[in-house]
């Protein structure tokens, strides 16, 4: 047994409009508890320091820092850990809204407080997505009994703990599990609480596996999970989808039960997320609706029917399926461009989109025709601008929607330089020297103009709509 504080640290202005579980901390609280280390609390800042109006959002830090204080004075702890998710919100940051987008400052600042008040003899653990993809940038100078551990955490954070219970000490940063256990929701009271919020679509998650396999240019997903691949069992999975029901099916009035597979990319391999699909359908596990991020080169007729059959992307209250069941599929396939997609690291080509879409568009017409959906849509997500991009491959994008026609297709112009990805090692020395430059948001440089003027080119003129919020754009058209 030992006496351990977890602290979940995202009070992001994401996190006051869409909460999102803090299913990290969940699963390492039940692994420790299965670790014979007893039951760790959890202090989860935003929703311990209760709803503020937006024009009181700028409280919500020193709420948090007095929560830390009276935790940190209400009992001595053996171990405190912080789990460090957003660094940013990804989006490049307007004029004056730096505090809306780059949460370096305000994380720096609980660290600062759990050193100052923390006793001497507490060891205090550092984890989670942020703290994975730079460390550095919050270990450096912290004292000898702080220690951090980069990726999926519940095997090494009971091992770490017990070394620190027993021993009095642990290496200052570990890197990546290679084997051990994969968490399972726990807390039902947690869930229960997070119930109570206004929920949206991706309130809820739990994972299925950890990792990607690939190691796409820009993407620092596998700085945080590891190049390789774990898998959960399907069953646990159903497990967890149970518990979240039962818990949703306990409260007086429930929103309707959505949530998303929080895999890095859930469709790869493609026949595990068939044999969690299949589980669920055949233990009827379906929930008002699900969502999950693919990759857009596995997707065959019988994912899609799954996905179909377990409410995955489902809308019941769309407009268009007069009260009936409707489904946006979307296709987060970055680009239609050969060249740019081997550029990107992405491992699919076109040929492989247009089978998936293919693939959507001839199942959409079977449910359709028999009645099974009221109303079916995909979309495109791209990401334009990115280094070698230009007229030519611009076009070879518009070309692919021209010819399978999204009904909507939404652009990211440019991208964040992470620490460690390849994009970083491509542009050293161009957009930044030392590690530390990266932990201010640098962007791939863009000539927003150009690409705009080469979509207003070579698409269709159909793709009329176009609206703008920082550097997304939302092309869409009529039907
Ligand atoms: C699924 C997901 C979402 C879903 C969340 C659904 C849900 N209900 O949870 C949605 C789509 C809603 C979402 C939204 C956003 N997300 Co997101 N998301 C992810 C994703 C793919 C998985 C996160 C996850 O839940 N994993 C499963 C859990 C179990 O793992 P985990 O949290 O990593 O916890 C493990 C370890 O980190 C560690 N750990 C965690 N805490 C601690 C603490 C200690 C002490 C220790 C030792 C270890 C430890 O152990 C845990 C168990 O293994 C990650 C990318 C990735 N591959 O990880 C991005 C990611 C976390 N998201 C990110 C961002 C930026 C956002 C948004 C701000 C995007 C936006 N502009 O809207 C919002 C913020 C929402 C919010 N309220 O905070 C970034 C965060 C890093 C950064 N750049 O700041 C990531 C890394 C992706 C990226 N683009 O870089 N996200
Ligand atoms: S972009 Fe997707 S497939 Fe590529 S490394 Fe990141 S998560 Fe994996």
């Amino acid at each position: 047994m030992a006496d351990i504080l977890l602290i979940d640290t995202n009070t992001t202005p994401f996190n006051e409009a869409f909460p999102v579980y803090p299913i990290g901390l969940d699963y390492l609280q039940g692994a420790l508890a299965d670790s014979g280390l007893g039951t760790a609390k959890i202090l989860d800042l935003t929703r311990a320091g209760g709803p503020l109006a937006s024009r009181d959002l700028s409280e919500r830090g020193a709420r948090s820092l007095a929560m830390i204080q009276k935790a940190l004075a209400s009992q001595p702890w053996d171990v405190v850990g912080l789990s460090l998710r957003n660094i940013d919100s990804t989006y490049p940051t307007l004029e004056g809204e730096a505090h809306l987008h780059h949460y370096l400052p305000q994380l720096a600042a609980y660290l600062d407080c759990v050193q100052e008040n923390a006793s001497p003899d507490t060891h205090v653990l550092l984890g989670g997505t942020g703290f994975s993809m730079m460390p550095g940038a919050f270990l450096e100078g912290r004292p000898d009994t702080w220690h951090g551990l980069v990726g999926p955490a519940e095997s090494a954070f009971p091992q770490t703990v017990r070394a620190i219970v027993e021993q009095g000490e642990a290496p200052r940063l570990s890197r990546q599990e290679r084997g051990g256990v994969l968490g399972s929701l726990q807390n039902r009271e947690l869930l229960a609480r997070y119930l109570e919020l206004p929920v949206g679509e991706g309130t809820f998650g739990l994972r299925t596996k950890v990792g990607c396999g690939q190691a796409c240019g820009y993407c620092p997903y596998p700085l945080i999970n590891g190049p390789g691949q774990r898998f959960k069992d399907p069953a646990e999975v159903a497990e967890e989808l149970k518990l979240l029901a039962s818990v949703h099916g306990g409260r007086p009035t429930p929103a309707p039960l959505r949530f998303m597979f929080a895999d890095d990319i859930f469709n790869r391999p493609l026949a595990h997320a068939k044999t969690v699909l299949t589980r669920m359908r055949d233990e009827g596990i379906i929930p008002y609706s699900w969502h999950a991020y693919l990759d857009p080169g596995q997707i065959d007729r019988e994912f899609l029917e799954l996905v179909k059959d377990t409410n995955g992307w489902c809308r019941h209250e769309h407009p268009d399926a007069s009260g009936g069941r409707a489904m946006f599929f979307p296709f987060d396939m970055e680009s239609g461009s050969d060249r740019m997609l081997a550029r990107l690291g992405k491992p699919y080509n076109r040929e492989k989109l247009m089978a998936s879409v293919e693939a959507f568009r001839s199942a959409s017409s079977g449910w359709l025709a028999g009645g099974e959906l009221d109303h079916v849509a995909f979309g495109f997500h791209l990401l334009l601008g990115y280094p070698g991009e230009d007229e030519a491959s611009v076009g070879e994008t518009c070309e692919f929607i021209n010819r399978t026609r999204p009904q909507q297709v939404a652009v990211q112009l440019g991208v964040r330089v992470y620490p460690d990805t390849p994009l970083a090692r491509r542009t050293k020395g161009e957009l930044w020297r030392e590690e530390k430059d990266l932990y201010q948001p640098i962007f791939a440089p863009v000539d927003e103009n150009a690409v705009l003027g080469w979509l207003r080119k070579h698409l269709d003129a159909d793709y009329d709509r176009l609206s703008r919020k920082g550097n997304m754009l939302l092309i869409s058209r009529e039907g």
